[in-house]
Formats: structure tokens, C-alpha cells, sequence
């Protein structure tokens, strides 16, 4: 298949998703053309059957806002033309679902659009009266939707009634990459008295309570000795930074700022803190339970689909600081728990969440859309 992918290119669990799973269609034969405003940064370098086009928004001075969304919409088209493009696959519905409809309305009925709700999308935009209206039509004109999790479908049809089918199709992971690696000399380096390592990696927007983690943390502390590493940048990290400060804690917090290899920075630690307001999915819990750290998360939007609670991590509410805290500890103090832990970790990432298999999900997605056969979508 001829498969155009656009996304946001930047550091984000969207746009690493529609980039992985780009690398994936494009191995397995199906010719891929990113259509972005930059390049992916999981891209980067050179893949067979991958191709690049930049979306270049023109700033004439009459625009006090340049047209991305229609300069997309034209990119679209014309790579759709140029390129024999079957589908359009978008990841994020604003505003690369509408943007897909209106390359569909230039190129003609043939090109089809798939649209993968991702979160934000809708948990925040699709609250929003100046775009709720726009986000429910580039739904239910898209040839199929998608979500990643359960959660997201039920707050997608609460949030915006929407009627049409949307399916689920998990996020996943590529276990060629996310595995636990040998990070002993690194640990030691940020533990050296043996301390207990917990880590949390995001863009440190308010919806992931950056703030949260530092007061867990401070919990921990008080039980047993450890370090906390922040991996990531954002709006919160200075009130972040105050507060490990007011805490008493700027010397057992080390801020490594954005980092590349994931799997390698999640490897020098024991368990990720991921207490968010909202999230859809959590691509990072994936990825720390694929390279063996349990997780210890809210109970925010889909993050119980992918941590088991009680099996590779626990689960508390949002806010209960002191309850993530005491299982923190729990945790990382019993040893056979923890192996334990760490064990059905990886077992669950690679079975429930393996990358050959969604792969094949949006894959059969994308058949049935093209044939208008009712092939059903292969069970999770
Ligand atoms: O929230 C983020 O960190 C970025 C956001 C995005 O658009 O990239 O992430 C959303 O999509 C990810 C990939 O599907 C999910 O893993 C995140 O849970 C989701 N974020 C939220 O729902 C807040």
C-alpha cells in the first residue's frame, strides 16, 4: 500500500507512535510518505520505502496567522497525486483530520482517510467551543477512527456524541529497541550509596502534575534513602525545580533535561512515577515496563489498560501523593515483589502491546477501508 502519515513531528507520544509505526508499515513493504511540517525526530536518517515532504507554510505579511492546516491540506493533495497515495493516515485529529477531508475533496473519493485519536485531542480540545464542532465533523468524515485506548473512545462519544465506530488499537512497542539494558556504571554515578532510583519522563505540561512527582518522592524520602532523575523539558520544570528546592531536596533531584535513548535512560532506574491528570495511553509506562521498571501511576484515562495494577505496577487515584508513595516503597523494599514486578513488566509489553501485531491491526484497518470488505480488525 501507498501510505501518506502526518503528524506532529516534534518530541511527543503521538508523533513517536506515527513515526514508529511508519518504520513498521515501510519494513514490511508498504511505501510510506511522511507529510509534516518537520522531519519526525524518531526519523532522522535514511529507511527503505520512507519519504519525506516538508509542509513549508507561506508568512505573507497580510496573515496575522499563517494557513498551516489548508498548506497541509495541499501538501496532502498534491503527494496523494503525485505519489499514488491510498490513504492518509493522520495521528491527532486537530487539525489533521480536516486537512485529510480537504485533500480528500481535491483528490477524490479513492483516497482514504484514517484518523487516530490520540488524547489531547479531544480530553482538552474537544472541550474547547471554538473547535469541538470541527473535531466531531473531521471524525465522522474520516473513512476509519481509531483510538488508543477504551478510555479515550468513552470520553471521545461522551465529550463530542460522536456516533460513527471508533476501534481500538493499543499503542505499542518495538522490543528490538525497549529492553532492559546494562546501566550499572551510569546508576552508580547518580546513586553511589546503593539509593533506590525513581524516574519520570515527560514534556512537563500540568496535565502530567510534574509537582505531584516531587511530593511523592519527598514521601519516599522520609522512608528510605533514594534519588529522583526528571527526564524532559516544559512550562513546569522551573515550579518543579522551586519546589524539589522548598523541599529540601535539590541534591536527591537531578534534572537530565530532554533525552533520546529512553530505553537506556529508563534502564539506570528501579521504578517510573507517572502521576498525570490526564492520559490517554502513556507511551512512557510502555516503555518503562518493557524495559522491566514497574510503574507507579494515577488512575488518569487509559494509564489502568496498560499498567495491571497489582501485576506491573500500581495504580492510585490522582493526587493520592502519600498511597503512590507508600506503594512506591512497598515496592522497591521486597525484592521477590519487585523481580516480580519487574518480570510481568516486560511479559505484558511484549504480549499485549507487541509492535508486529498492532502493526497488523491498522494494517487490516487500512484493507478494509481501501476493499470495503468487512475483514474484522485481528483481536488484541
Ligand atoms: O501528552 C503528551 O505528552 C503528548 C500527547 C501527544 O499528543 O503526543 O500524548 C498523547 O498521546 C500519546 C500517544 O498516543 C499518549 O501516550 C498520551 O497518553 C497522550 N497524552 C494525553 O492524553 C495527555
Amino acid at each position: 500500500m501507498k501510505i501518506g502519515i502526518t503528524c506532529y513531528p516534534s518530541v511527543g507520544g503521538s508523533g513517536v507512535v506515527a513515526t514508529e509505526l511508519g518504520k513498521l508499515l515501510a519494513e514490511r513493504g508498504h511505501t510510506v510518505h511522511f507529510i509534516t511540517s518537520g522531519m519526525p525526530f524518531r526519523l532522522g536518517k535514511y529507511y527503505r520505502n520512507i519519504y519525506f515532504h516538508e509542509v513549508d507554510v507561506n508568512s505573507y505579511s497580510v496573515f496575522q496567522y499563517p494557513p498551516y492546516d489548508l498548506t497541509l491540506a495541499s501538501r496532502m493533495a498534491q503527494v496523494a497525486k503525485t505519489e499514488k497515495l491510498d490513504l492518509l493516515h493522520v495521528h491527532y485529529a486537530v487539525p489533521h483530520a480536516i486537512s485529510a477531508y480537504l485533500a480528500k475533496q481535491m483528490v477524490g473519493d479513492h483516497l482514504k482517510v484514517v484518523t487516530t485519536l490520540h488524547g489531547t485531542d479531544i480530553t482538552v480540545l474537544g472541550y474547547d467551543h471554538t473547535l469541538k464542532d470541527m473535531i466531531r465533523f473531521g471524525i465522522e468524515h474520516s473513512d476509519a477512527v481509531t483510538a488508543v485506548s477504551q478510555s479515550l473512545i468513552n470520553q471521545t462519544r461522551e465529550v463530542l456524541q460522536v456516533k460513527t465506530p471508533i476501534e481500538l488499537i493499543y499503542n505499542f512497542i518495538d522490543k528490538r529497541e525497549y529492553y532492559p539494558r546494562d546501566m550499572c556504571d551510569i546508576r552508580e554515578e547518580y546513586a553511589p550509596n546503593g539509593e533506590k532510583v525513581f524516574i519520570h519522563i515527560s514534556n512537563f505540561r500540568a496535565v502530567k502534575r510534574t509537582d505531584d512527582v516531587v511530593r511523592i518522592f519527598h514521601h519516599i524520602k522520609k522512608r528510605l534513602t533514594a534519588k529522583l532523575l526528571m527526564i524532559g523539558e516544559g512550562p513546569e520544570l522551573p515550579v518543579v525545580r522551586d519546589l524539589a528546592s522548598e523541599l529540601n531536596l535539590r541534591e536527591d533531584v537531578i534534572f537530565l533535561g530532554k533525552q533520546e535513548d529512553i530505553a537506556c535512560v529508563l534502564s539506570i532506574a528501579d521504578v517510573l512515577l507517572l502521576p498525570s491528570a490526564q492520559e490517554s495511553f502513556g507511551l512512557v509506562a510502555l516503555e518503562a515496563m518493557a524495559c522491566g521498571k514497574p510503574v507507579i501511576a494515577s488512575n488518569a484515562g487509559g494509564l489502568p489498560e496498560v499498567i495491571k495494577d497489582g501485576e506491573t505496577g500500581f495504580i492510585r487515584p490522582i493526587g493520592d501523593v502519600e498511597g503512590m508513595a507508600q506503594k512506591a516503597v512497598e515496592l522497591v523494599s521486597d525484592p521477590a515483589m519487585y523481580e516480580r514486578f519487574s518480570r510481568q513488566a516486560i511479559e505484558r509489553a511484549y504480549h499485549t502491546f507487541c509492535h508486529k501485531k498492532i502493526t497488523r491491526q491498522y494494517e487490516a484497518i487500512y484493507r478494509r477501508v481501501l476493499t470495503g470488505e468487512t475483514e474484522p480488525c485481528p483481536k488484541l
